[in-house]
């Protein structure tokens, strides 16, 4: 019998502010971390915003976003994932009272999604910290940005929780680790961090999610709230059982952070890795009671996966945030990431078995150089590769639907291209939809229907039963 997704699936896209909004300084917004971060993980900030950096524009979203979301309605799109800039609502971050006109923008950007068929999915923080944040109080080493994030995620699910249902905390919450200024606005260079700082830090991150999703929940008991991790399933590059233990460890760093979102409390082995690292973390008794407020479902970005070993021989390949021992088996993009749709199948169910909690994909996509060419008198992208890669992965995930995984969604990240979260490039294309803008900042910014655009319009239009 063929696999088949559920009714009433969500299918769409995912985005985020600051690689797309562009209008980094409208309308009372004041710089975040990434409009000092022009080369992205690759370089460390600039003192200020410099002109090579292409989020300052983006894609001007913030004021195409109309055009842009007739585009998603006409592939079909039932749910759309963006975030929230935080430095639209608090410029500064620690501010009393936000900034109306960032909140109207949403408010804009809110109704537009839900007068064309789609269910809004809020991002509250996606690796765009209030620069004020970081530089003044190292983000969230500071105790002191538990109340910060409490006031800015009150002031979004009051305003827009009779009409926005789904909200992820933190955006790859996991990516702290290795990258301490990305995912938690942590000023001190990463390798002046101590352990200490930045497990104290990541606490602190866990309290706020906690508390914001007790928050919501008082708020409004209807409103679903889901931390949002990394995925990467990182498999034993030999059969030796170190190797096996290897993996598993490997993985264990990511799955910590879900564990403590869905299970309320720190694992063993967690506690174990601070003890043996020298780490005591300052965790209150209030702090223990936060954390027991869980999220109603996981969602993770699933891009590919890695080999562990204990080989000291063997060396690390370019990836994801995460890198990891490249897979001899596996096929990789331009960019080093290794393609594996049997890995999605693998975390789904891997995921449904360790939580029970509904998932969602709330990114997976292919960053690839496009080329855009004239057929039928009509400018658009060939694009085969991003074609056999959404088709390959979502037989991968109606595979685990009949395995008995609950998935309820699946939001591709990047529907139209934007500026790259790693590299900060726009060569770095996952759209349907092309946007002329190049690295040097060149492009007319006009947009154009790729080839995949109309097969994924056919995959949604067929509830997933058409995947070539
Ligand atoms: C995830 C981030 C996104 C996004 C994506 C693709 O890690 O949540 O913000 O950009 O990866 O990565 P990149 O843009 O680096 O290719």
């Amino acid at each position: 019998m063929t696999a088949t997704f559920p009714d009433h699936f969500y299918w769409g896209g995912a985005v985020a502010a600051n690689q797309l909004e562009g209008a980094y300084l409208d309308d009372g917004k004041l710089p975040s971390i990434q409009d000092v971060m022009p080369k992205g993980i690759m370089a460390p900030p600039t003192k200020e915003p410099t002109p090579d950096n292409l989020k300052l524009v983006g894609i001007d979203f913030y004021h195409r976003f109309e055009e842009d979301l007739d585009l998603f309605a006409e592939m079909g799109f039932t749910m759309f994932r963006f975030s929230v800039a935080w430095s639209r609502i608090f410029p500064n971050g620690d501010e009393e009272t936000p900034n109306e006109a960032g909140l109207v923008f949403y408010d804009r950007l809110i109704d537009a999604c839900l007068a064309r068929g789609m269910e809004p999915m809020i991002t509250i923080s996606h690796y765009e910290t209030p620069l004020h944040l970081a530089r003044t109080y190292d983000g969230w080493v500071d105790r002191r940005m538990i109340g910060f994030y409490e006031r800015y995620a009150r002031v979004l699910f009051e305003r827009y929780g009779d009409r926005v249902k789904y909200w992820l905390t933190f955006n790859e919450i996991n990516a702290v680790l290795h990258e301490p200024l990305l995912a938690g606005g942590i000023w001190t260079s990463k390798d002046q961090l101590t352990p200490q700082d930045l497990y104290q830090a990541i606490h602190h991150e866990l309290v706020a999610s906690a508390s914001v999703t007790r928050m919501a929940h008082q708020i409004n008991p209807d409103l679903q709230v889901g931390c949002m991790i990394i995925a990467i399933p990182a498999y034993p590059l030999t059969p030796d059982p170190a190797d096996v233990w290897k993996a598993k460890s490997t993985e264990r760093e990511s799955l910590a952070f879900a564990d403590i979102h869905c299970r309320g409390a720190y694992p063993g082995y967690l506690l174990r890795h601070l003890r043996e690292i020298g780490v005591t973390l300052e965790i209150s008794d209030e702090d223990r009671d936060t954390l027991t407020h869980t999220v109603d479902f996981v969602s993770f970005s699933y891009y590919m996966s890695v080999c562990a070993t204990t080989d000291p021989g063997v060396e690390k390949g370019e990836g994801n945030i995460m890198g990891g021992v490249p897979n001899p088996t596996l096929p990789s993009s331009e960019w080093g990431w290794q393609i594996d749709p049997t890995g999605l199948r693998i975390i789904l169910n891997d995921f449904w078995d360790r939580w029970g909690k509904p998932l969602f994909i709330v990114e997976n996509g292919l960053g690839a150089r496009d080329e855009l060419v004239e057929v039928d008198g009509n400018l658009t992208v060939v694009d085969d590769y991003r074609i056999d890669y959404l088709r390959s992965h979502l037989t991968a995930a109606r595979e685990a639907v009949a395995d008995g995984v609950d998935l309820r969604g699946y939001t591709w990240w990047g529907p139209i291209d934007v500026v790259s979260a790693s590299t900060a490039q726009l060569s770095k294309r996952y759209g349907f939809v092309y946007v002329d803008r190049n690295d040097d900042g060149t492009g007319t910014l006009e947009r154009h229907r790729k080839k995949s655009f109309g097969a994924y319009r056919d995959i949604i239009a067929s509830n997933g039963a058409d995947l070539g």
